[in-house]
Parts: C-alpha cells; structure tokens; sequence
C-alpha cells in the first residue's frame, strides 16, 4: 500500500507533468511547423525568382542572339544587292523606279529577308542647288521650286534651303539663315531640321528628293513631279507623255524623249540634265529572326562605293 501511497503523488507527479509538458510540445511544434512554412516560403521565393531570373536572362541571350542573327542576315543582304548594281553597271539603260531583289534561298524557318532597291537618279538632288564653290545653281533652284509649287507646296522653303545649305549668313528671305548649317546635307531626314518643313510637308518632298548623285535625272524612272520640275516649259502633259511612253518601251538615250512626243524645243535643253541609265541606289535590306527585326540602309553606286549607310 504504502507502494501505491507513494507511487500516487508521483503517478500524479507524473501525470501532472505530462499535462503541463503536453502544451509545450505542441508549442514547440507548432513553432516548428510555422519556421517550416516560412522558409518553404522564403524559398519558394527565392526558386521563384531564380527561375523568373533565368527565365529573362534566357529570354535577353535568346532575343540578343536573334538580333546579331538579323543584324548579320541584313549585311548578307546589302552584300547581295550589289549583284544587282555589277548587272546594271554595263546595261544601256535602267528603267526600274524601285524592286524587291529575289533572294532564291531559302534561310531557314522564322527567318526572313527582303532587299529593296531604289533608283536615286529617279529623284531631284537637293545639294545640288549649291555648287561646290558656294555660290548657288540658279537653274537648280528653279527646279526646286518648281518641284514645290507642283506639290502644293510654298515655293519659297526652296530658298530656306538654300539658305541652310549655302556657307554664307546672308538671308534671302526673313529669318532664312537663322540656325542655318550653312553646309550640305547628309541625308534626307535633315530637312526637318529647316523651320517650315513639318512632318506633312515632309513626308511630301521625300520621295522626290535625294542628297546623293550626279544631279542626272533619269527619264526612264523619274516620276511626274520631278520630270515637271526639269525645266520652266515642262508641263504635266509634257510628264504624262513621258511616263506614258515607259509602259511599252524605255527611252534608250535622253533625246529620245521626243519620241514621246515631246517638241525639240523643250526636249533638248533636258539633255544636259537628263539620263536613261541610273549609277546610285538605295539599298535596304529587313531581316527577321524569330520576331527580331533588323534594318539596314545603304547608298552605293554601279562600283560598290559606300555613301550612305545606316543601322538600325
Ligand atoms: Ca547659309
């Protein structure tokens, strides 16, 4: 008895114990369990953005690798075009306003490749209203003006122009010389730097207009406004008969424009500022790799020289 007498309070010591520690170790438990889900959490997290991060990483590496892929895809090209310029080189004449070069390959799946070709000598070169030496080519200007009236468009930005390119500060109208580069242009895209010529007037012009050539207007090529502006008796009945006469046959000397049905008299002063063969080109070649698009723009002439490119 005196066993279970003493055993009682220690049973009891026991059970009191028990009841007292049971709490504790599910405290303990749920500590653990709570610590457990944190760092579950945490590193969760942490696979998460690991994984985002490898994600964008592979992502910039894969859209970086497409990109060289497109950059180089579109030099190939501009390296192609100049197939085109060795076969022009020794025709008679050109006659091609624009063309899409055929590439005859086949590159590959998602990669693309177009070449365009445009004739520079089917437009007006706008450095060409100031000679070398400074002093302006009046009849040069004439054209230009008369390029801008044809295109609804003020003829006095012509000599804005002429203003901005001329090395001299002597303004021909008010304010014509403020901010002026007072050299030639460079490229096209500077016009909109001139005060008057917004994006609209612009995006009028540029077509018609080049800062490249030999200031030779090819008759087989150049379209109505720029074949107007050739000199003060062209008429757009005149360019009409010219562009007319192209859709059966091309002009194979510049003083064949009579057989248009343009009078001698007019015909002839065109002579010195006319051609049937063009020497300059704008050369653009677009690749695409998997979505990434690369273009690259060139100016060469019939013997490869480089006097424009861009990249972008
Ligand atoms: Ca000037």
């Amino acid at each position: 008895m005196k066993v279970i007498k003493s055993n009682r309070p220690f049973a009891e010591t026991r059970l009191g114990n028990a009841e007292q520690t049971r709490p504790a170790i599910v405290d303990q438990r749920g500590s653990a369990l709570i610590v457990t889900l944190l760092m579950v959490t945490i590193l969760t997290g942490l696979v998460v953005d690991f994984v985002y991060d490898v994600y964008i990483d592979t992502s910039s590496l894969s859209n970086w690798s497409n990109a060289q892929k497109a950059s180089l895809i579109a030099k190939s090209g501009q390296n192609l075009s100049t197939r085109y310029l060795d076969e022009v080189r020794n025709d008679q004449f050109t006659d091609e306003h624009d063309l899409e070069m055929p590439i005859g390959k086949y590159l590959g799946a998602d990669i693309d490749l177009i070449i365009k070709i445009e004739d520079e000598n089917s437009k007006f070169n706008i450095n060409s209203i100031i000679y070398q030496n400074g002093e302006t080519d009046d009849e040069q200007l004439s054209s230009l003006k008369k390029l801008f009236e044809y295109l609804n468009i003020n003829p006095d930005l012509s000599l804005v122009i002429a203003d901005w390119i001329d090395p001299d500060m002597e303004p021909r109208i008010t304010d014509s010389e403020d901010a002026a580069k007072n050299a030639f242009l460079w490229s096209v895209d500077e016009l909109r730097l001139i005060e008057g010529i917004d994006n609209k007037i612009f995006d009028r012009i540029s077509p018609y207009i080049t800062v490249f050539g030999d200031n030779q207007i090819n008759i087989n090529t150049a379209e109505v406004p720029v074949l107007v502006s050739l000199n003060d008796n062209m008429t757009e009945a005149h360019a009409n008969k010219i562009i007319d006469y192209r859709e059966d046959s091309s002009f194979e000397h510049p003083s064949h424009v009579q057989l248009a049905g343009i009078e001698y008299s007019i015909a002839n002063p065109l002579m010195k500022r006319t051609t049937v063969k063009s020497s300059y080109f704008r050369i653009t070649s677009t690749s695409t790799v998997n979505g990434i698009t690369r273009i690259i723009e060139s100016v060469m002439d019939t013997s490869r020289k480089i006097y424009f490119w861009r990249e972008g």
